[in-house]
């Protein structure tokens, strides 16, 4: 169970649709492949995907800070020494990613090494989600089609729209649209990605309110202190805080304050260990929960499906698993398959996932 090396490998795999939204444009997943190796001759793995406009993490500060200060850290430790892997990386502010990546690969590797599932680990409430696709900026048009693509290919019935565009009709033009082509066949909620004032948001909610959404996500900067408690106190589909709430606190700062009555989690920025505690927080809170997407590749996604499958309030809503359909190849020997709506989590012991050495060799860029 002692780990004996924890590795940052960087690689870099085209999208074929570039994902745009308020805050950036995805365009190629410059990821970094973590691996946490043991004196057992076990390997547990897990993606970084750095998000500089969300939390400053760039690829190559990801493999810097892991190889100089957390490798050295966690070298040594067992695999059920989390708590103690925690304490050490925290001793380093940010780098959720980094972070969040380093504990997911210990979890597979503990998986890995007793022989169950994470979602058996952590919880084991169901072994499949329902999957939410997002839609990023593009005509009222293209955003309908891509729709309709994703229903009739994979049978996905919610959808997260990206909005925070100017003017706000743009945006309100393809909520209205999407909601005409399908009707009361699909889920509708959106994300802002902070990109509107609060007077902007509170208008787009106005002229979207008889369009059923699910929810409203992060439309303007949770450091709008005043403005965002105006517009989520005005509101009558839940506020879910995304990246304005990463760790417990934040949470309750938002909730507490009156800004957020949801939230997103995504192991991609808290892990397994990190998600557990905003889980158990929003369960004592009372709040509705989607499993997020940061943009994650295909083993970033079975992350996000292991633990949401885990635990009823994570399983309960569709969660944002189909970011990786888009990208033009991926690392996993047995790629991940969304059928009727639905991703099941992959048997086999940790993540259940192995990564394809030749894939890694040809994607890997140093
Ligand atoms: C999302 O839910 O916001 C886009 C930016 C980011 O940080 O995550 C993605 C998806
Ligand atoms: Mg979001």
């Amino acid at each position: 169970m002692k780990i004996t090396e924890v590795e940052a490998i960087p690689f870099a795999i085209p999208y074929a649709k570039p994902l745009k939204f308020a805050s950036g444009e995805v365009a190629t997943a410059e990821h970094v492949l973590i691996r946490v190796r043991t004196e057992d001759g076990v390997v547990g793995v897990a993606e970084a995907p750095p998000r500089p406009f969300t939390y400053g993490e760039t690829q190559a500060g990801i493999v810097a800070v892991v190889e100089s200060l957390f490798a050295p850290q966690i070298t040594g430790l067992r695999l059920t020494e989390r708590e103690v892997a925690r304490a050490r990386l925290d001793r380093t502010v940010g780098n959720p990613t980094a972070k969040a990546a380093i504990d997911m690969a210990m979890w597979d590797a503990f998986g890995k090494t007793v022989g169950l599932g994470v979602t058996d680990l952590l919880g084991g409430y169901t072994d499949r989600l329902r999957v939410s696709h997002m839609l990023g900026f593009d005509e009222p048009a293209a955003m309908v089609a891509e729709a309709e693509r994703m229903m009739a290919t994979h049978g996905i019935r919610t959808f997260k729209v990206k909005v925070g565009r100017r003017p706000v009709d743009l945006d309100v033009a393809v909520v209205r649209a999407l909601r005409e082509a399908f009707g009361d066949a699909v889920e509708l909620y959106v994300d802002g990605n902070r990109g509107w004032t609060p007077a902007e948001s509170a208008r787009a909610m106005r002229q979207l309110a008889d369009l059923d959404l699910l929810f409203a996500e992060e439309l303007c900067p949770a450091d709008d202190v005043l403005g965002r408690r105006w517009l989520v106190g005005q509101l009558d589909v839940p506020f879910i805080a995304d990246e304005s709430a990463v760790t417990p606190a934040d949470i309750t700062r938002e909730v507490l304050g009156g800004s957020a009555t949801a939230i997103s989690i995504k192991t991609a920025r808290t892990g397994f260990t990190g998600s557990q505690r905003a889980h158990h927080l929003a369960e004592g809170l009372g709040l509705e929960v989607v499993m997020g997407n940061q943009i994650d590749g295909q083993l970033g996604t079975a992350c996000t499906i292991a633990f949401g499958a885990a635990h009823q309030r994570t399983a309960h809503r569709a969660a944002e698993l189909s970011n990786f359909l888009d990208m033009t190849d991926d690392l996993l020997t047995e790629p991940l398959q969304i059928r009727d709506g639905e991703l099941r989590v992959r048997p086999g012991a940790g993540i259940g996932v192995e990564i394809d050495p030749d894939k890694l060799a040809h994607y890997r860029t140093s």
